[in-house]
This record gives C-alpha cells, structure tokens and sequence, in this order.
C-alpha cells in the first residue's frame, strides 16, 4: 500500500461531508445522544428524509472547484443510519421518503468526474442491540436492554463493509470512527478498549476486497498494524491535544486532520461561528507545512443543498489555491 499512501498524502485537501437523517432537527450529529432520543423515536426521522435538492454532480464540481482531490462520505454515523442499500439493515436511505442510493449517486459522480471517494464508517452504534452498549461511553439513554453481543456484531460490520467495497467501485479509504466510545475518556492513564473489536479481521477484510483501498481509525491512539493513515481531529501533529509529537506522527504513517467550517460537524441551526476565508486558508497552508491533509467537513441541509458560507468559503479556497498552490 505504499503507492496508495504516497498518492493519498499528496492529495492534500479532501470534503468532508455529514449528512442523513441527523440533519433534520438541526442540532449537529449526536442529536440522538445529546436529547436523549429513544431508538423507537429516534427512528421516526427515517419517515422526513427527502433531500429533493441533493445532486451529487453539483457537491462532487463544489469539491473540485475547491482545489479538493477527494470526499470522505459519511456512509453510517454513529445514530446507525445506512446510507446506501444496505442489505443488513432496515434503517437506510430505500426506506425513507427518498429511496435512493446516496452512496451509490456519489460514487457514480466521483467516478466520473475523477476524484476518490473515502467513506467514514462508525464502529459505534447508539441502536443496535447487539453493539456492546453495556460497556460504551455514550448511547445509554436509548432505551437498549441486556448485554451487546460483539461476534453478531462484528459480523454484521463486515457484511456491511463488504457491501460498500463490492457495490461502489474503487474506494480509497475506509475511515473508521467510534473506537473511543469503549475506552476511558482522553487524558486518563488506561486507554485500553473494553472490548475486542478483532481490527485484524476487520483489516484484512478491507485489503482483501480492495488491495489499495487505505485504513483509517479515528481512535486518537498511535497507528495499530494494518492501518495506512493517522487522523487528527480538530488538531495538528504538535499541537499535542492527540498526544502525538510533530516529531512522532511524522515518523509513522501520513497524516490527516479533519476540521469544520463552522463548529458543528452536521447542519446545524444554531452555529453562526463560520471561519473566515483567510482563516480556513491559513489552516490549510499550516497544515499542508506540517506535511498534513486537510479534511475540511460541511453539513449539508437535510434538503441537500449546502449553506452559502460554506459554498462561499469552498470557492475562495478554490481561487486562492489557483493562485498560489502547488497543483
Ligand atoms: C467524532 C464523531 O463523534 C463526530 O460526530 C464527528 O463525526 C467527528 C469527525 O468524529 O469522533
């Protein structure tokens, strides 16, 4: 994977995008966790999403004309929505008002208008019975009883995984998250997972479907073996609050870190803290100095259009990076 690494670093600035059902009630991504929203509630939200203003060529051209060379799309969240025709789930885009196959329309526009498509994939779920809940940080107010059961688990992650690196084309990354939830919060001295979640497995999985598709895992750890990048959330090697060392993280894997507009990862109604342009571009000239991609997230509206700061924002990154970026 040496090749698909190198080509990866080189890309430099990706389009973060979180987006589904979440975005209804405008209050970021963890409106479940954050309101304490039973799974039973929760998921009447499946019976509203109809983002009849979502086109897929017009956010794949936004990314483009932004001087981006790839999209990391959020597939399942941690609310466990499935955003493609998932076999192994009733909780998916088929069954809603819309019915059709986001995953799929953004893979197909990505393909075609030559730029890579990554998918985030959450290993943490706030609904299933069979997620080992019992011993997770977050998702307790869901109205779940009993004990999570890791092997139906994992198994079902893997079928899904093997949907979306079967089904989609060339993937270039799979980008996990969620690890955290079964650990102890950040700054306490035992980080180990209660849980096993058998990554070797999942891993190889990965590298056996799609040889050159890279691993990610947001576990805010040093690499574990078979992954191909680190990540940095809201962060930059150096700046310590992930623990790395410029010096440490520079010396392993190449490196990304995600970053929001505004400070919300999904829509979100009350946020009116955009950075400004020059802000975003010092950012992403900082983080590119320190040898890092930037991954730079939007929250769609649950219409499918995209807020005008942000549109806004994305284009002079564009311009700025004409005039001034190496191509
Ligand atoms: C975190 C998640 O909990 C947030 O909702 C968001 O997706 C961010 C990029 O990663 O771990």
């Amino acid at each position: 994977n040496l090749a698909a690494r190198k080509t990866f670093s080189d890309e430099r600035f990706g389009l973060f995008i979180h987006w589904g059902p979440f975005s209804i009630p405008g209050s970021g991504e963890w409106v479940m966790n954050d309101r304490k929203l039973t799974v039973k509630n929760y998921t009447l939200l499946e019976n509203f999403f109809n983002p009849v203003d979502f086109d897929a060529a017009k956010w794949v051209s936004m990314a483009k004309n932004a001087g981006m060379k790839y999209i990391t799309l959020i597939t399942r969240h941690h609310d466990g929505f499935s955003m493609w025709d998932t076999k192994y789930s009733d909780f998916n885009i088929m069954n809603t008002p819309y019915k059709k196959d986001v995953v799929k329309m953004m893979a197909d526009e990505c393909h075609k208008q030559g730029i890579k498509l990554n998918l985030y994939y959450s290993l943490l779920d706030w609904r299933r019975e069979d997620y080992p809940h019992e011993t997770g940080r977050t998702g307790q107010s869901s109205g779940r009883k009993g004990k999570g059961d890791y092997a139906s688990y994992l198994q079902f992650m893997k079928n899904q995984l093997t949907e979306l690196l079967t089904n989609y084309g060339e993937i270039g990354a799979i980008w996990f998250d969620g690890h955290w939830d079964q650990t102890a919060p950040e700054g306490q001295a035992d980080r180990s997972s209660r849980i096993d979640w058998k990554y070797d497995e999942i891993y190889s999985l990965i590298h056996k479907l799609q040889p050159q598709c890279l691993i990610g895992n947001n576990h805010h750890l040093s690499p574990l073996p078979g992954e191909d990048f680190q990540m940095f959330e809201r962060d930059l090697p150096g700046e310590n609050k992930s623990g790395l060392s410029f010096q440490e993280a520079s010396n392993q894997l190449p490196v990304e870190t995600c970053e929001t507009i505004n400070g919300s990862w999904g829509f979100n109604l009350s946020d009116t803290s955009c950075k400004t342009p020059a802000e975003l571009v010092h950012y992403l000239a900082k983080a590119a100095g320190l040898g890092t991609n930037l991954l730079l997230n939007i929250g769609p509206m649950p219409n499918g259009d995209i807020q005008q700061e942000f549109k806004d924002r994305l284009a002079f990154m564009g311009g700025w990076l004409k005039t001034y970026g190496a191509s």
